[in-house]
C-alpha cells in the first residue's frame, strides 16, 4: 500500500532528514504535509517566507542561485525533493540563476555532503514540442518550448552525469500539469492528481535501484501521450483520472484547430516569447 499523509509509511519509505525545496510554491505547500509521514525531520526551504515550523519541520530560506547558501541547505539530509525554480516560461536572465546555476549548486552540495538520492522535478516542457496525440516515451530526443523547458532537460542531463560520475540517483519527473482540477482540454490528458504526485514521488525516493529514471508524471487519464514503459521498475501506479472535469471542461469554446497551443504537448508555452523589451 502506499502510505497517505494519514498512514504511516513502511520502514522502507522513511528516511531521517528530507530536504524539499520550492516548499513556499503551489506543490510545495502540497508536499509540506504529504511528504510528512515518510521522514522524521522535513528539512523546508524556499526563497520566499515560509510559515513557521511545526513539529518534524525545519526552515532554511536559501537562494538557489547562492552556492555557499546551497551547501548549508543540503548538509546532512538524506535524500532531496527539488521543486524549487521558475515554474513557468520566463526570459532567459530569470531562469539562468534559479534553474540552471540552481540545479549544479544543488548537485554540487548533493555530491560533497554524500546525498544518494535526488527527485527532480522536471516538466512536459521538456518535450512541449512534439505533437499533441503523439505516443512518445522518456527516449524520445528533448524537444523543449522555450528557456523553461531548456533548464528542466539541463537539469535532467546534469543529473544524468551526477550518477554516472558520482553515483548520484535521481528520478526526473517530467511533471505534466499537477493541479487541484483539469481546466481546459490538454490538461484533461496532462492533469497529475496531488495523490498521484504524492504516490510518484515516494516511489521515486523509495524504489531501491533507480539509477537516472525519466518519468512521465501525469494520471490515469483516459488519453494519453506519455508512455512510462522505461520507468515500470518504479511501480507508479497512478490511481486518479480527469473524467470528473470533462463536462465543465469541455463547455468551453474549443481552441481554433491551427492554434499552436493546440497542435503540441507545451499547449500556450509554445507560443510565450520572445521577451524583447
Ligand atoms: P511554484 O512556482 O508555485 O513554486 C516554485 C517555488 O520555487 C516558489 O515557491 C518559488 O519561490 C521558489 N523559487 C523560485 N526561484 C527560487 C530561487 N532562486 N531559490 C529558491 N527558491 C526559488 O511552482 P509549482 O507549481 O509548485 O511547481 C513546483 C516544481 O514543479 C517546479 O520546479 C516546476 O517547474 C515543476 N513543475 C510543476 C508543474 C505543475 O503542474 N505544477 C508541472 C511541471 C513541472
Ligand atoms: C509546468 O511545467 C508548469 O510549472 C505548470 O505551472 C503548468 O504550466 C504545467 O507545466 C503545464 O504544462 O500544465
Amino acid at each position: 500500500m502506499t502510505p497517505t499523509a494519514e498512514s504511516n509509511s513502511s520502514p522502507a519509505q522513511h528516511c531521517a532528514r528530507l530536504l524539499l525545496t520550492g516548499a513556499g510554491g503551489n506543490l510545495g505547500k502540497v508536499l509540506r504535509t504529504r511528504l510528512k509521514p515518510y521522514t522524521d525531520t522535513l528539512r523546508l526551504s524556499d526563497i520566499s517566507q515560509l510559515d513557521p515550523a511545526t513539529s518534524g519541520e525545519e526552515i532554511v530560506p536559501c537562494d538557489l542561485a547562492d552556492a555557499q547558501a546551497v551547501d548549508a541547505l543540503v548538509q546532512g539530509v538524506d535524500a532531496i525533493v527539488h521543486m524549487g525554480g521558475v515554474s513557468v516560461e520566463r526570459p532567459f536572465e530569470e531562469i539562468l540563476p534559479a534553474n540552471i546555476q540552481g540545479v549544479y549548486n544543488l548537485y554540487e552540495a548533493a555530491r560533497r555532503h554524500g546525498v544518494k538520492r535526488v527527485v527532480f522535478a522536471s516538466s512536459n516542457h521538456v518535450i512541449g514540442f512534439y505533437r499533441q496525440g503523439q505516443v512518445i516515451d522518456a527516449d524520445v530526443p528533448v524537444r523543449p518550448d522555450g528557456y523553461y523547458g531548456i533548464s528542466k532537460a539541463f537539469g535532467e542531463n546534469l543529473s544524468r552525469f551526477y550518477y554516472d560520475r558520482y553515483g548520484i540517483e535521481t528520478v526526473c519527473l517530467r511533471i505534466g500539469s499537477s493541479f487541484p482540477e483539469a481546466k481546459d482540454r490538454r490538461m484533461l490528458i496532462t492533469w497529475l492528481s496531488y495523490d498521484d504526485l504524492t504516490q510518484l514521488i515516494a516511489q521515486a525516493l523509495f524504489t531501491p535501484h533507480v539509477g537516472h529514471t525519466i518519468v512521465y508524471g501525469a494520471s490515469a487519464n483516459k488519453e494519453s501521450w506519455w508512455d512510462n514503459s522505461r520507468a515500470a521498475h518504479l511501480g507508479f501506479t497512478p490511481k486518479d483520472n480527469s473524467e470528473p472535469f470533462r463536462a465543465k471542461v469541455e463547455a468551453q469554446t474549443p481552441l481554433a484547430a491551427d492554434d499552436p497551443a493546440a497542435r503540441y504537448q507545451g499547449g500556450a508555452f509554445v507560443k510565450a516569447g520572445p521577451f524583447e523589451s
